[in-house]
């Protein structure tokens, strides 16, 4: 084909138990259904839809020692670390369809493996308005899609930590985390005890998306495999109310297509979340539209008038 992408695998994850607000698990089919399969096909990719996973319903339980729903959490994960994995090396992009954003430890423990393995440096786009550094004894509410970057970092439950077998999958090093303005008071120190990486809103305000891009994209180069982790509440939630964990003060819409754009123009995307989103929580399928707009943009969609 045309595309300068490679072959799309997308899969859906079906699932709400790492969120604090059911109805992610209706994430998947509200993607489809604002059309997402043939947005990238009329951008010429080659996709195939592997359908959902399966796993554990949400018993929706408190806390047990500072985690809600670990083993079920655990479950999933394993399910998307193996599925993550067969996509890549069948030499597909993966695209998970989540779901809640703990999802993200499954997802990125994959690929983390994949680029060691291919001798690729990995770098973590983490598009979000949390941090999502949060461990057991620092979450305010026990869900664990507030600590899948703790996880991946080596910190958190040996389960997660270690679902690769060996610990950490990443370094701090490794992430760039875009669009935060929500992070608990404990969660902030040990960001900052683990050198973060961290482009807030305030910075993005001050300098702009152009130059935060610049900053987060530099050093990319045709050795390095990009992962995009994408919490759809990094947006403004005027623009994107259909998601769990909305804080005021997003990232907006053309803000959002340029962070797009730029990622697209590296031409070095290699994996791709797309979580929390929330239909249940939407005014017509507001939020699911919008990041199927911004998915075109990632690859490739471009409104400029130069191509
Ligand atoms: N997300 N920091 C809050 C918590 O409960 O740990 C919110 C986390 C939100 C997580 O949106 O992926
Ligand atoms: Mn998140
Ligand atoms: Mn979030
Ligand atoms: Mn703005």
């Amino acid at each position: 084909s045309s595309s300068k992408y490679p072959p799309v695998a997308i899969f859906g994850v079906p699932t709400d138990v790492g969120a604090g607000t059911r109805g992610a698990s209706m994430g998947p089919e509200t993607l489809r259904v604002a059309g997402l399969v043939e947005a990238l096909q009329a951008r010429g990719v080659d996709v195939q839809d592997c359908g959902n996973l399966e796993g554990p319903r949400n018993p929706w339980q408190a806390p047990v020692e500072g985690y809600r729903h670990l083993d079920e959490v655990v479950a999933w994960n394993r399910a998307v670390m193996e599925t993550s994995a067969s996509v890549l090396g069948d030499g597909r992009l993966p695209i998970l369809l989540g779901g809640d954003h703990c999802l993200a430890v499954g997802s990125i423990v994959a690929v983390a493996r994949h680029c060691r393995d291919a001798g690729k440096k990995l770098r973590v786009l983490w598009l979000d308005a949390h941090a999502d550094f949060n461990t057991h004894d620092l979450t305010p509410s026990g869900n664990v899609h507030g600590m899948p970057v703790a996880c991946l970092c080596g910190i958190g439950p040996r389960a997660l930590t270690h679902l690769g077998g060996d610990a950490p999958a990443i370094s701090p090093a490794d992430v760039r985390q875009i669009g935060i303005r929500s992070v608990d008071q404990g969660e902030k120190r040990l960001v900052k005890e683990h050198g973060l990486d961290i482009y807030d809103m305030r910075y993005i305000d001050e300098v702009g998306m152009k130059r935060v891009m610049e900053e987060v994209l530099e050093g990319v180069d045709e050795d390095t495999h990009l992962h995009v982790s994408f919490d759809v509440d990094m947006l403004d939630p005027a623009i994107a109310p259909g998601t769990g964990t909305r804080v005021p003060g997003g990232v907006d819409y053309r803000e959002a297509q340029l962070i797009m754009e730029m990622i697209a123009d590296t031409g070095r995307l290699g994996s791709l979340d797309i979580v929390e989103v929330n239909p249940a929580l939407d005014l017509r399928n507001a939020t699911a539209v919008l990041a199927v707009d911004l998915v075109e943009s990632l690859f490739g969609k471009s409104t400029l008038m130069r191509d």
